[in-house]
């Protein structure tokens, strides 16, 4: 992949959207988010079959506009509809195996720490989401706001590798991120709570 792929990366599931859910990812896909993953978790989430439906018109879309779709944890689920990747977070399934089964396609990891971005980056990651950089009120089990801090040493140590930062972004405060060397920002609620989505999208695209 592109470093440049993970610059405006929309991360959405059924329960982040007040609006219908496909109207809000073909909104997002037209004002140009350009990589799209698809976070289907809470009491609510889909599953089964409706999950299965719901990630296939997800991904048709993405696909229609030329954007890669990644399925967040359901490694199963990716490979069964031909996802174009897959991510993961440190509790789940071994980077390894996943390496293995998804050849030639994207695998992303969140990483916390210089261990884990080494391990991830050995590994064979194509990319690392690092997080959460700020409050967020997205993931109900995130890990404290950890600041800009790791992520500019992650870039000082990988000048190269392919990273995003994920975590109560917002458009007041994607330039640091970016300025602290995030390839792009990962957002859930910056877009999916907007009041005027095209204009968030295009301020994170112009970054
Ligand atoms: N991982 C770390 S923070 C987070 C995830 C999935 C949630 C990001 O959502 P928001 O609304 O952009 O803060
Ligand atoms: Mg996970």
């Amino acid at each position: 992949m592109k470093r440049t792929d993970l610059a405006v990366y929309f991360i959405m599931g059924t329960s982040n959207c007040i609006d219908s859910p496909i109207e809000v990812l073909e909104e997002a896909l037209k004002a140009g988010v350009t990589i799209f993953q698809l976070r289907e978790k809470g009491e609510d989430a889909l599953k089964g079959y409706d999950l299965e439906h719901f990630a296939i018109a997800c991904q048709m879309l993405c696909k229609s506009y030329n954007v890669p779709f990644i399925v967040n944890d359901d490694v199963d689920l990716a490979l069964k509809i031909n996802a174009d990747g897959v991510h993961v977070g440190q509790d789940d399934i071994a980077l390894e195996a996943i390496r293995t089964k998804f050849k030639g396609k994207i695998v992303g990891i969140s990483v916390h720490t210089k261990e884990e971005m080494e391990k991830a980056v050995i590994g064979g990651a194509d990319y690392v989401g690092i997080g959460p950089i700020y409050e967020t009120k997205s993931k109900p089990d995130a890990k404290k706001p950890a600041g800009v801090t790791f992520l500019h040493q992650a870039r000082v140590i990988y000048p190269d590798f392919p990273i995003v930062a994920i975590g109560g972004i917002t458009e007041q405060n994607a330039h640091e991120v970016r300025q602290a060397g995030a390839d792009g920002v990962a957002v859930i609620s910056a877009i999916s709570e907007s009041p005027d989505r095209k204009a968030t999208i295009q301020s994170f695209s112009s970054l």
